[in-house]
């Protein structure tokens, strides 16, 4: 079966002011949808097209580079739009704020490494928060790559991640990366990735 675009959990200007409405209808509508209809191309015809996108990116090695850049894109965004709620940010309670914790002594230490991965990251990329050999730690990855590639630098399973793609931005942020990874802090659905930790352990 073919992959097929995820609908968005919210409506397009939900995430306003952080991000805009024309940037969420572009991103979801012409951006992760062209990853859709790219990756079914690219598969089309091979073992591939019965394998699910998670098991795709851990044999990513095996493949071209058009399924690595949509298979990776269509992972990628369909975890981003998950992980992003109208109204969320602040801080992660219980088993999730207790992990961070113990993994990089405060949240403040670990707002600060994820934001710095994703602002640094040079050209195009995400900045990852996964589990990696059990334990919690932050990563970038360029392009479409993502943590669960079998040819990341750093392996793992991402339960937050975070789009630093100019198309993500640009209409409202131009230039201002780090404005935007800001203003971001304030959509995390930390419900979401607390479940993603849930389910890896
Ligand atoms: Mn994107």
């Amino acid at each position: 079966m073919a992959f097929e675009l995820p609908a968005l959990p919210y409506a397009f200007d939900a995430l306003e002011p952080h991000i805009d409405a024309r940037t969420m209808e572009i991103h979801h509508g012409k951006h992760h949808q062209a990853y859709v209809t790219n990756l079914n191309n690219a598969i089309a015809g091979t073992d591939a097209e019965k394998m699910s996108i998670e098991d795709i990116c851990r044999t990513i090695s095996k493949y071209p580079a058009a399924v690595r850049n949509n298979g990776g894109g269509h992972f990628n965004h369909s975890l981003f739009w998950t992980v992003m709620k109208p109204g969320a940010g602040g801080l992660p309670s219980g088993e999730l704020g207790d992990a961070i914790n113990a993994a990089f002594g405060s949240f403040d230490n670990f707002k600060q490494q994820f934001s710095n991965a994703g602002i640094t990251r040079f050209g195009s990329g995400w900045s990852w928060l996964l589990v990696s050999g059990g334990k919690l730690v932050v990563s970038s990855t360029p392009n479409q790559d993502n943590p669960l590639m079998d040819i990341a630098e750093v392996k793992g399973t991402p339960v937050l991640g975070l789009d630093v793609w100019e198309h993500a931005y640009y209409l409202n942020y131009q230039n201002r990366r780090p404005d935007y990874v800001g203003a971001w802090w304030n959509l995390v659905n930390w419900e979401e990735v607390a479940r993603r930790l849930k389910a890896v352990k």
